[in-house]
C-alpha cells in the first residue's frame, strides 16, 4: 500500500505540526531529530547555508528511549504512525563518518538506538553518510511564480572550498577549531569507511527489524569540498546493495536526488527496487535539470512524470512511505507549510486516482 507521510524537523515536532499532518491526509510521520534547518515553526531550506547549517546541540546528548517513547506517544495520539527517523545527528557519528578516535565508541551508540527503535517499533532509520553533505545549494526566487527554490549551479560556487575541522555533513560539532581544514578523502577510502560502518550496523538492523536507507548524494556530485562523495551516480548507488546482502540495507529513495544525476533512468530504478523491498521510504519530489545546474520544482511541473512513478509503484503493489521531503516556498505567512500541504494535496489526489484505475 502507498501510504502518505510528512517529514517534520526537529524545531516543528509539535502538536500543530500533528495535526496539520493529519489535516493534509497524511497517516505517517519521518521524524528529523537533527537541529539544522533554521526557522523555528517557519523552516526554510532556501537560506543561504553554504557557511554551514549551524552547531549542533546535542554532543553528549544521545537521543534515549524515554525521548523516542515520548515523541512516539505524542505521535500516536494524534492517530498517525511513526515510519522513520531520518538522519543521524553530526555530533553523534562524526568520527565515523571521519575515520576518527571515537568511532567504535559512537558505533555503539548508534546501535543502541537501532534497539530501541526496535523495541518502540520505528521501523526505519534513514542515513545520509557524507563528509561535505547537503552543501552548494542557493536560495532564490526562481521557482514558478517567483517561488523561493533551491537552486543548484555548480559553477557559481567555490567547490573545492575545503572543509574545517570541527564540521562534517554541513555541519558544526567542534565549535573550537582554529581554522585548520580536513585534508582531502578518496573515493577509495569514503567506500571503505561505509562498508565498515554497515558491517557492523547492520546484523543490528537486522535483528531489531529496522531497515537501515541510505540517502543519495545531494547535490550529486562526484566530490565536493576534496571529498569524494558515495551515491552521485545511479551505479554508485546500486553498488550500496552489492556489498552487504542484509534485508535491512536499502535505499532512502530521493527521487529529486536521483533525477539530479546524469546516469540512468529514475523509471527503471523505481521499478527495480520497489520489486524487492529495498526502499525504506520515498522523498516524492520534482527538479528541472540535472547537475551541474538544477532547481527544485514544484511536484507537479518538474522533469519526472510523477504519475507514472506512482503506477510502477501500483503495479509493484510497493508498500511504504512517501513524503514530499522538498518544495519550493509559496509566498505567504507560512511558505513552508503551504508549500507542504500543496505537495500533499497533490499526492494524495494522485494515490486516490490509482486506485480507481
Ligand atoms: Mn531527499
Amino acid at each position: 500500500m502507498i501510504n502518505l507521510g510528512l517529514g517534520l524537523y526537529k524545531s516543528i515536532l509539535t502538536d500543530d505540526n500533528f495535526r496539520f499532518a493529519k489535516q493534509a491526509g497524511a497517516t505517517h510521520i519521518v521524524v528529523q531529530l537533527v537541529d539544522y534547518v533554521k526557522g523555528g515553526d517557519n523552516p526554510s531550506l532556501t537560506q543561504n547555508y553554504l557557511g554551514g547549517w549551524g552547531t549542533t546541540q546535542n554532543e553528549n546528548k544521545p537521543w534515549t528511549y524515554d525521548q523516542l517513547k515520548a515523541l512516539k506517544q505524542q505521535i500516536e495520539s494524534h492517530g498517525l504512525i511513526w515510519e522513520a527517523i531520518e538522519n543521524f545527528d553530526p555530533t553523534h557519528w562524526y568520527d565515523v563518518l571521519l575515520d576518527g578516535p571515537k568511532k567504535d565508541e559512537q558505533l555503539e551508540q548508534i546501535k543502541r538506538t537501532l534497539q530501541y527503535m526496535g523495541k518502540l517499533d520505528i521501523p526505519v532509520m534513514g542515513y545520509y553518510f557524507s563528509l561535505a553533505g547537503v552543501w552548494g545549494w542557493t536560495g532564490k526566487p526562481s521557482g514558478r511564480g517567483e517561488a523561493r527554490s533551491i537552486e543548484f549551479e555548480a559553477g557559481a560556487i567555490d567547490m573545492q572550498q575545503p572543509i574545517p575541522v570541527g564540521m562534517v555533513w554541513n555541519m558544526t560539532y567542534d565549535p573550537e577549531q582554529d581554522g585548520a581544514t580536513l585534508a582531502p578523502v578518496s573515493r577509495q577510502e569514503i567506500w571503505q569507511r561505509l562498508e565498515y560502518f554497515l558491517d557492523r550496523i547492520l546484523p543490528v538492523a537486522e535483528e531489531n527489524n529496522v531497515k537501515l536507507v541510505a540517502h543519495p548524494d545531494d547535490p550529486p556530485m562526484p566530490e565536493l569540498r576534496q571529498t569524494a562523495r558515495l551515491f552521485y551516480a545511479h551505479k554508485e548507488y546500486e553498488k550500496l546493495l552489492s556489498l552487504n546482502n542484509s534485508p535491512a540495507n536499502g535505499f532512502e529513495f530521493c527521487m529529486g536526488t536521483l533525477q539530479e544525476m546524469t546516469d540512468g533512468d529514475i523509471y527503471d530504478l523505481l521499478d527495480r527496487y520497489s520489486k524487492t523491498d529495498r526502499i525504506g521510504y520515498i522523498h516524492f519530489r520534482n527538479v528541472i535539470g540535472k547537475v551541474p545546474h538544477y532547481r527544485e520544482a514544484f511536484v507537479d511541473e518538474g522533469d519526472i512524470d510523477m504519475i507514472r512513478a506512482l503506477r510502477i509503484l501500483n503495479k509493484n503493489n510497493w508498500d511504504g512511505v512517501l513524503i514530499p521531503d522538498h518544495t519550493p516556498e509559496m509566498t505567504c505567512g507560512a511558505p513552508w507549510h503551504a508549500g507542504m500541504a500543496y505537495a500533499l494535496g497533490f499526492m494524495r489526489g494522485a494515490i486516490k486516482s490509482l486506485s480507481d484505475e
